[in-house]
């Protein structure tokens, strides 16, 4: 497996050496972030971007994420135009040396929490979902943590109002005609697109969802076969669902060679949902040991970060993307592939 840290370029208050010194890491995931969803990344920008990250000596071979405008996740006549010019974007990407793109299929959010600073007992911080509360939420006038610079309350209610009578097929039925356009070009550069989950892998306020479980996931593999077409494994994000079976979701697809890319994090089940934990498997409610075993008994060759960590020892970053959680989840991770690794050539 390749270890890479995600790492927001120019806004990330994390810097590259800071980085590097995360034993065993080897590159970021980024993007180029002040790009208008849909439009197209600049060549000459990207190469910049790559540049600095080599010059740390890092590389850049996984973008998380290339956004998916919504006029193709609502199947309308402009996705035409959108989705040249996310053949365009793959195509640049790939001439920068990318060669995995994370992206979801989400409608208007692509992750949804309650509250963004769940405190700990023992002082730390991390995000966390509580289906009461969203419940008790009134869907035309929302403020929802971490969205509200995104959308004005006008935007909002007009996407939300867009997707109104869509149904889970209809949106699988957009998102393989995406897949069947895009994928060819993938093929051409070799650029595996990795799909995230839904986060949380249910419906919120009546949005329809695609990528939640493991019958979800066959129906987009076999509607479009090719290797290309691929997953996030976000550990995180399918482990909020009890339904999913982590284990075997990771046998099946690590076996399928669909893994290019796996988010590994743990989480808490609450009565109403989860919270976010530290990455061990005895800090969460998820077998973080028998995943990564699974990954390895399957020679998963992918990338690999550490997802979303914990604010401690008063740092106050980012939610999920502090800096000594998630070193400190890259090093339980390099520990647990190690070991098992090694153990297996035994
Ligand atoms: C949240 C992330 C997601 C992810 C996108 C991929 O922390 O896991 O925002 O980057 O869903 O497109």
């Amino acid at each position: 497996m390749k270890m890479t840290f995600r790492w927001y370029a120019d806004k990330d208050s994390i810097t590259l050496s800071q980085i590097k010194q995360i034993p065993n890491v080897s590159g970021v995931v980024t993007a180029v972030y002040d790009v208008p969803v849909g439009e197209i990344w600049d060549l000459n920008r990207i190469l910049t971007l790559k540049k600095k990250i080599n010059e740390s000596g890092l590389s850049m071979e996984v973008i998380e994420s290339v956004p998916v405008h919504e006029d193709i996740k609502l199947g309308l006549p402009s996705r035409e135009l959108y989705v040249q010019n996310y053949k365009k974007n793959i195509e640049n990407l790939a001439k920068a040396g990318v060669k995995c793109i994370c992206y979801n299929f989400m409608p208007v959010f692509d992750w949804l929490r309650t509250d963004l600073k769940r405190v700990a007992v023992d002082g730390s911080n991390s995000l966390s979902y509580n289906h009461d509360e969203i419940l008790k939420l009134d869907v035309h006038n929302l403020s929802l943590p971490g969205w509200d610079e995104s959308y004005s309350k006008f935007e909002l209610n007009g996407l939300l109002n867009d997707y109104k009578n869509m149904s889970k097929q209809q949106l699988l039925e957009n998102l393989i005609w995406f897949l069947k356009n895009i994928i060819p070009t993938c093929e051409e550069y070799d650029v595996k697109m990795a799909i995230h989950p839904d986060d949380p892998p249910w419906n919120v306020f009546g949005l329809p969802r695609t990528v939640s479980s493991s019958k979800d996931l066959d129906e987009i593999f076999s509607a479009v076969p090719s290797i290309y077409n691929g997953l996030t494994f976000c550990t995180g994000s399918l482990g909020a669902g009890k339904f999913n079976e982590l284990v075997s979701m990771a046998n099946k697809y690590a076996n399928q060679n669909r893994i290019h890319f796996a988010h590994l994090r743990n989480i808490a089940y609450t009565d109403k949902g989860f919270y976010e934990t530290a990455h061990p498997t005895e800090c969460g409610d998820l077998d973080m040991f028998a995943i990564v075993k699974t990954l390895v008994k399957n020679k998963f060759n992918g990338y690999v970060r550490p997802d979303h960590g914990r604010n401690i020892w008063g740092e106050n970053k980012k939610p999920g993307y502090g800096l000594y959680d998630r070193a400190l989840g890259a090093c339980y991770l390099n520990g647990l592939f190690e070991g098992i690794e090694k153990s297996m050539v035994k």
